[in-house]
This record gives C-alpha cells, sequence and structure tokens, in this order.
C-alpha cells in the first residue's frame, strides 16, 4: 500500500457518524414496495440531497433490485448493461424476506432458506454510518459476518477470495499501480460464501461512476461520487446458481469459436512480414500446434490504426501472408486501438470528421490527446453513427487483409498527456485517492449519452459493443472474438478480455490464476493472461512453466514485449521446446473436452475456470486457494509457481482423484469426511501435475498442427471411475463457428454404471461427427474383468494390474449412434 492511499484511508475513516434518513410513506405493491427518505444529518461533503425514493422491486425467486435516487432530478443510470426490467407482479414464492427501519433508515434482506443476511444497512454509532446522500457522495454500507469471504469487485491484481481491510477502487485506468488497485476494467459485484453451510449469493452495484468499495472484517460500503444507488440482491446458491442469477441481469457470455480454444501467438516488435511468417514456418517445422497467429502495433504506418507499414507490412504482402495462413486452416487477429491520429487525408480521420462521431471537450470541440500515432481524436462509442463509423474502417480492412477477430487495446482509454484537470470538478472525495483525469480522456469530457464522468469507465465496453454490431454484419454468422483490454459488467455478452500487460516473472504468473478465475465470475469466460509474460524478460524455466499453466488457460495466448527476447515455444533449447509442445498437444488432446465446457458457460452462465472453494463450500481448507484451480469440473493443477522448484505443494480435496498422466489412483473418498489431504507433487520441470477427478468422462481428440486439423481425428474417451465404479460426462460438438447452429450439433451423454457405459443421444445431427470415430476408450480406476463387449462384439483389452489403468483401442464406433460397453 502506498503513502497516499494510507493517508486516504485515515481521512476516510474519520467522518463523523451520521445516521441517515427517514423513511416515510412507504407503498406495498405485489412487486416491493417505494419510499421517501428524509435527510437526517448531512455527510462529509454537503450539499446533501434533503429527500430521495427508494424503490425495491422483487423481481424474481431470487432477484431483488433496490433503487435509491434523486427523484428531483435526472439521474445517471447505466446504460446497455441491465438485460432485465422492474416488474409490477409478485414473482412467487421468494427466497428473501426483506424488513425496513424508518428511523433512521435501514433495509435488511434475509435469505429464507437458510435465514442468512444478505443485506442489513443498519446503522451502528459511531461505527457504520446510514445512508449518506450527497451530490457528490454517495455512501451505503452493508454488515456482514465476521471475516467474510468476498470474492469479484474488479478489475484488479489480487488474492481470491479478496484481502479484508481494503479498499477496492472502482475506475478503468491504464496505470499499473499496486497489487488490490483498480487497473483496466470495473466490475462492481461481489460474490460471499456463508460459512456456515457453504451457500453463496452476489450483490451487484450498478454504477458506472469513480467508485470506491470499502471491505473490511465486518463490513463492506459502497463510496460513489456520481450516478444512483442500484443495488441487485442475489440470492444464490451454489456458486453456478448464483453466477447464473447474476449473468440473467448482464447477459450470458457470446459463445467461443472451436479455434479461438486452440493456440495463439503473439508478440510485439515483429520487425516485418517475414519475421511473422518464419514464426509460423517454425510452429510448422517443428510440428507445434498453432490457431492464430496475432500482430501488434507494429504492422500499421506510423501506429495508424487500419494503415499498413508500406515498407515492413505492404498490404499486398500482408495479405497474402494472412491468404497462406487461412489456407492452411490457421488465423490471423490484428490490433486496433481507439486513438485515431488527427491527420488530414487519413481516411479514418476524414471519415471521423465526417459523421462527427468524436468524443468532445467541455466547449464542443472534438477532445483531443496523444497516443501511440501521436494526436489523436477518440470515437465516442455511444454516438448514433458510431457503428457506421467503425464498420466502415473494418469492412475495409477486413477486405485488405482478411483478419478473423480483433483485439482492441488502449481503450480505457488511455491517453498519454499526463494532465490533471480533476480541479474543474473539485471532487471533495476522490475515489483511488489519485487525479482521475490522469493518463485518460478528462472527465469533463462529453460522449453522446452523457459526460466522460459518468461513462469513463465503460469507453471499451461500448467500443466492444460497437465492434461486435460491426462485425455482426462484416462475419455474418460466425463468431468473432474481440478481445478487450478494457471491460465492464456485461463485457462477456458481446466480446472478451486478456488480462492486460503483465510482468515475466513468477509472482504475476500466480496472480494470473486469481485473475482468470475473477473474470469467470464477471461471465467473461474466454479469458487468459500473457503466457510467459509480457513486460521484461522471461527465463526458459519460467516460459515453460507459465506454458503448463497456460494450455489450462481458457484462452492461450503467448505474448511478448518489444525488445524483450524471444519466447515462441522454440524460442528456447530442444528440451523446453519439447516440453511446451507436449502440454500445447495436451490442450488440442482436450479441446472437445474444453469446448463442451463452453458450452456450459455459454449455456449456462457455468464458469470454465473454478476456485477450490465451488466445488467443496464446506471445506474450509478450499476457502483461501488460489495457486490451484480446477479447469471445468473434472481437471485440477497444481501450476509450478516457484523458480527452481521441483515439486509442489497443493490441496486434494476429499474425493476420488486419480493422476491424469499416469492414470493412477491419487486418492479415495473418504465417507463423512469433510476434508481432504495437503500433498506434496514431484514436477520437474517437464512436468506439471494434473489431476482427473473420478466419477468424470473426458471426451478428447487427437491433437493436430491446428484445432481444423485436430477435429478430423479420431475420438477417444476417458473414463475416471469414481470409489462406486460410476462415472458421466458430456460431448457438445458443432460446426465450431455459426452463431445460429439450429439444429445441427451434437450433444452426447455418457454413464457409466453396474459394469456398463452407455450414451443417450440427447441431440446426433452434427454429421461429420459420423466420421470420426470413437477409437480408444480409457479406464481409470478399473477392477481386473474377464471380458469387455462394445455394442455386442468381444473386444480385447489391455490391463495394467498396476496402474488400474484399463485400455481398449482400435475402436471404430460412430458416436453420433448409442454407445453400450459391458465387462465383467
Ligand atoms: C425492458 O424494457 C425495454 C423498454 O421498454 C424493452 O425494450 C425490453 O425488451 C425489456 N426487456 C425485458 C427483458 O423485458
Ligand atoms: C469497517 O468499516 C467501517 C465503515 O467504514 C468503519 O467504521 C469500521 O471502523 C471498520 N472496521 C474495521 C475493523 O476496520
Ligand atoms: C443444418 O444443416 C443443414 C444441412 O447441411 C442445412 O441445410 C441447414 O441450413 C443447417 N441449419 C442451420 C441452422 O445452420
Ligand atoms: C499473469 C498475471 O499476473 N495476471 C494479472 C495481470 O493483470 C490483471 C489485471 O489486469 C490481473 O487480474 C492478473 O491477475
Amino acid at each position: 500500500m502506498n503513502f497516499i492511499l494510507l493517508c486516504f484511508l485515515l481521512v476516510t475513516f474519520s467522518f463523523a457518524y451520521t445516521p441517515g434518513y427517514e423513511l416515510s410513506n412507504v407503498k406495498i405493491s405485489p412487486s416491493g414496495f417505494t419510499g421517501d427518505l428524509t435527510l437526517l444529518s448531512p455527510g462529509p461533503y454537503p450539499p446533501s440531497v434533503d429527500t430521495l425514493k427508494l424503490v425495491v422491486n422483487f423481481q424474481t425467486q431470487q432477484r431483488l433490485r433496490i433503487q435509491i435516487f434523486d427523484p428531483s432530478k435526472d439521474n445517471w443510470q447505466v446504460p446497455y448493461v441491465s438485460q432485465v426490467n422492474n416488474t409490477n407482479t409478485a414473482p412467487g414464492e421468494m427466497d428473501y424476506d426483506v424488513t425496513y427501519t424508518k428511523n433512521p433508515f435501514s433495509l435488511k434482506v434475509v435469505r429464507t432458506s437458510d435465514d442468512y443476511v444478505l443485506l442489513d444497512t443498519k446503522p451502528i454509532q459511531n461505527q457504520i454510518n446510514g445512508l449518506i446522500y450527497q451530490k457528490q457522495y454517495i455512501e451505503w454500507t452493508n454488515n456482514l459476518e465476521a471475516n467474510p469471504i468476498v470474492f469479484g469487485l474488479g478489475e484488479r491484481r489480487s488474492k481470491f477470495p479478496l484481502d479484508l481491510n481494503q479498499v477496492y477502487t472502482h475506475f478503468a485506468i491504464d496505470i499499473n499501480h499496486g497489487f488490490n488497485d483498480n487497473w483496466y476494467g470495473v466490475h462492481p459485484v461481489y460474490y460471499q460464501l456463508n460459512k456456515n453451510n457453504g451457500k453463496f449469493h452476489a450483490l451487484f452495484l450498478l454504477n458506472s461512476n469513480p467508485m470506491d468499495v470499502v471491505l473490511n472484517d465486518t463490513s463492506i460500503s459502497w463510496r460513489t461520487i456520481g450516478g444512483i444507488i442500484d443495488l441487485f440482491v442475489f440470492t444464490g446458491g451454489t456458486i453456478y446458481e448464483t453466477m447464473a442469477q447474476y449473468q440473467e441481469v448482464i447477459g450470458k457470455p457470446y459463445r467461443a469459436a472451436y479455434w479461438h480454444l486452440g493456440w495463439h501467438q503473439c508478440r510485439w516488435g515483429y520487425k516485418n512480414i517475414a519475421d511473422v511468417q518464419n514464426i509460423v514456418d517454425n510452429f510448422n517445422k517443428y510440428e507445434i500446434p498453432l490457431d492464430t497467429q496475432w500482430t501488434d502495433i507494429d504492422t500499421m504506418d506510423n501506429y495508424k490504426d487500419f494503415t499498413f507499414n508500406p515498407t515492413t507490412f505492404p498490404k499486398t504482402e500482408f495479405k497474402e501472408f494472412t491468404d497462406s495462413l487461412h489456407a492452411q486452416h490457421k488465423h490471423y487477429i490484428p490490433i486496433i486501438d481507439p486513438g485515431i491520429k488527427i491527420e488530414s487525408d487519413y481516411f479514418a480521420y476524414e471519415l471521423g470528421n465526417e459523421l462527427d462521431v468524436w468524443v468532445k471537450n467541455s466547449a464542443g470541440a472534438p477532445f483531443f490527446g496523444k497516443v501511440w500515432p501521436g494526436y489523436t481524436y477518440f470515437p465516442d462509442f455511444t454516438h448514433p453513427k458510431a457503428k457506421e463509423y467503425w464498420k466502415a474502417l473494418f469492412e475495409q480492412y477486413h477486405k485488405d487483409i482478411g483478419f478473423d477477430s480483433i483485439w482492441i487495446d488502449m481503450n480505457e482509454a488511455s491517453n498519454f498527456v499526463e494532465i490533471c484537470d480533476d480541479n474543474v470538478h473539485n471532487y471533495p472525495y476522490v475515489p483511488g485517492g489519485r487525479c482521475l483525469s490522469q493518463r485518460t480522456i478528462t472527465l469533463e469530457s462529453e460522449q453522446y449519452i452523457s459526460s466522460a464522468f459518468n461513462t469513463h469507465s465503460m469507453y471499451g465496453y461500448t467500443e466492444t459493443i460497437v465492434t461486435r454490431e460491426a462485425f455482426d454484419e462484416i462475419f455474418p454468422g460466425k463468431r468473432t472474438a474481440i478481445i478487450s483490454r478494457s471491460t465492464f459488467a456485461g463485457q462477456g455478452k458481446h466480446g472478451q478480455h486478456w488480462l492486460g500487460d503483465n510482468y515475466s516473472t513468477f509472482e504475476w504468473m500466480k496472480e494470473s490464476i486469481a485473475g482468470i478465475i475473477h473474470f469467470n465470475l464477471f461471465g467473461v469466460p474466454l479469458v487468459g493472461a500473457d503466457i510467459c509474460g509480457f513486460n521484461g524478460e522471461t527465463t526458459e524455466e519460467l516460459c515453460v512453466r507459465w506454458s503448463q499453466l497456460g494450455v489450462f488457460y481458457p484462452f492461450s495466448r503467448n505474448h511478448n514485449s518489444q525488445n524483450m527476447r524471444s519466447q515462441e515455444p522454440f524460442a528456447f533449447s530442444e528440451d523446453a521446446r519439447n516440453t511446451i509442445k507436449s502440454f500445447i498437444e495436451l490442450r488440442y488432446y482436450i479441446l472437445p473436452y474444453l469446448y463442451t465446457t463452453f458450452e456450459s458457460a455459454a449455456r449456462d452462465s457455468m464458469p470454465v475456470w473454478r476456485a477450490m472453494m465451488y466445488d467443496y463450500p464446506e471445506d474450509s481448507d478450499t476457502w483461501y486457494l488460489d495457486e490451484q484451480v480446477m479447469v471445468g469440473d473434472s481437471f485440477l493443477i497444481f501450476p509450478v509457481l516457484e523458480e527452481g522448484a521441483t515439486s509442489v505443494e497443493g490441496y486434494v480435496p476429499n474425493d476420488d482423484w486419480y493422476n491424469y498422466l499416469t492414470g493412477e489412483s491419487v486418492m479415495n473418498k473418504l465417507e463423512n469426511k469433510v476434508h481432504g489431504l495437503h500433498m506434496q507433487f514431484l514436477a520437474s520441470i517437464d512436468t506439471m501435475p494434473i489431476l482427473l477427478k473420478g466419477g468424470k468422462i473426458i471426451p478428447a481428440q487427437l491433437p493436430a498442427l491446428s484445432t481444423y486439423e485436430a477435429r478430423q481425428n479420431n475420438f477417444e474417451l476417458i473414463v475416471a471411475l469414481d470409489s462406486n465404479s460410476e462415472a458421466s460426462g458430456w460431448l457438445y460438438v458443432d460446426d465450431g463457428e455459426s452463431i445460429e447452429v439450429g439444429d445441427n450439433y451434437s450433444e452426447i451423454h455418457f454413464n457409466v454404471a453396474n459394469n456398463k457405459l452407455t450414451s443417450t443421444i440427447k441431440n446426433g445431427k452434427y454429421q461429420p461427427l459420423s466420421s470420426t470415430p470413437l477409437h480408444l476408450l480409457k479406464f481409470f480406476g478399473m477392477s481386473p474383468i474377464t471380458s469387455l463387449n462394445v455394442n455386442g462384439k468381444s473386444c480385447q483389452f489391455d490391463y495394467n494390474a498396476k496402474t488400474k489403468v484399463l485400455t481398449v483401442s482400435n475402436l471404430d464406433e460412430n458416436l453420433n449412434d448409442e454407445l453400450v460397453v459391458e465387462w465383467n
């Protein structure tokens, strides 16, 4: 914690106690109640708002919304994000009970199924203020259970769950200042665990203004300097139910294309097309899978968006390069920054002027800042003509070089002009304690829908939305990725994210785990950190370790900074290359499982990465683990996060577990036992401990040099039996790229019980699946058997009595047809 923050904490904690408001005129309806709030005592930053309106809306059986605002004015309310409206009918039996006190006003929401308090804003004399609602300062505090387990509140480098006694600022920024400080995106949602019974719930404050959230041992306080109080309470249940309830409001994730799950290679500092071509050639030469080659701003003419450096990346050769990638069924992703260079005759500038789509300064002229190309204007993505503008530029760019998806960077928005003009606002309270206008579009600027003071943290999010609208027309019917650095709640519905400009250190590699877990909770499952690290020099060891972890990231991209040693998989020793290659092949092998897991994300709001507490919430040993993670519901990985380590310690929850690489049992579940075991795993540099959960069935397909080719290969199933010799799993496949697949998909559920594996065809209409038959079956934890039949035919099998792994190979079974495997 730096000095500024420390002073600021002292100052903000020293408010005189204020009881807040008195509630009157309560009107009850089937869908909730409304009331008037009258000021009792002013807060620290006058003027106060004397009269407020309270609206409590019972929206569903698991969700209520609480709005408090100044009824005498037009308030800034966050647009775009909420997919739901206030209701005026009762939702049926609710899992919550709302009560209030009138003087001083407070609200209490109790989850009825376990009497757990989700919200309790009762002011406590000399400890916790009542509601404070002033022109430039809104504060509301929720009393929590002691030492709560809370997570969410991004984006930042943080622990999972979050540290207590911290201020979590919400304000998008392109300045990497310390651990727990605000960063590129804003997600004002938190999840909490009831430590007594393992139930989760969440609260989401829909507010885009600069905000601090103070989380301490017994309470959480929101402190925002604009907008209104617009609070959603989700009663939750399992973490998955809680996530699904949140995503009903912000939208479910955009469905990933199959190729998005392949390996992505990028760097800043490729010198020319030959340099990039050489990277792709080396992937082929060393037979390392690659799906997408990326480039950074190097390709542009003087860093101008949508242009080409005429000597290093001339358009015609560039197009030949992307054509050759496409011929290999590989893809290409370039970068676009929002700042458009102010330069006459530059088409992007001229068209922007013509359509007048720029963010304006307070005098009504285009706001200018300075980014990579020099002085720039910034498109206003809330402007009605923004889509027309953006689409025209991307359409031409697509004709020029045929890219397949996009990377949108610098959209906090970053501005190299370090002017601090917050004085014009005279903010009495400054969330984060530093000048808000520094290094961005100044907050007194104007966007079409409102001032940058209100819209600031939504800049990258609105850019994502407009880019999505443009891409829906440029790539009709096709799934594309829009990987954005800045995000806001609801990003996942339109686009994706990577964790930004991290450092090539073991520490940062470790932090990526909490970061990726968090973005899954924010509804952005396709997320990853720069594998091998971005800033600073990587080392061979770090890059190998990071690749081992990175192939399990939902989004796997190796990306490097300018002037740093190369870090592609073949940039190191032969041993390192072979290790990285084997791990990338492992990712390609489990692609059918990953794609199925992503289908659960798009369909049912499930996370791709799961913190250990999700499936074991009653085991307190899982609560603070953020150095190991579950990938989908079946894999548990223990990345090696220490330099020089040849073993790794991890916690294995009480369940059935196998060593994925050998198939040997690691642990058997003990009945009536809550806790598991802390274990030590050997992990020489060429390996990483990976466990597979008993009771799960993993669909896999032999790897190839692209996802396209891997999809032509035979299928395999890995069946990890639990202690009752049962297991289940499923496979979802479609063409991997259409937005609407209609009925053209296959969904096959597998189940093992009573010495029999059967499949149930929920849908079997993805025809190509019929030409990639099931070739191999592997059982972990199998007792000795004497015979085995597959669809009625007796089959040979291999059995290893020591590892208890049984393998059946040379099968040729169409997965679109029912499968019955029986053994004795
Ligand atoms: C919410 O209301 C808006 C405006 O009336 C409407 O366009 C939208 O469809 C509604 N959304 C839902 C989920 O009912
Ligand atoms: C927790 O926060 C409240 C409200 O800001 C404050 O009054 C209280 O002293 C804090 N408690 C601790 C233990 O820091
Ligand atoms: C499904 O596949 C059939 C046959 O290829 C095709 O005619 C139809 O248009 C496809 N449906 C969708 C929604 O893509
Ligand atoms: C790998 C890594 O350290 N990732 C961090 C990068 O920065 C983001 C914030 O943008 C963190 O959330 C990640 O944990």
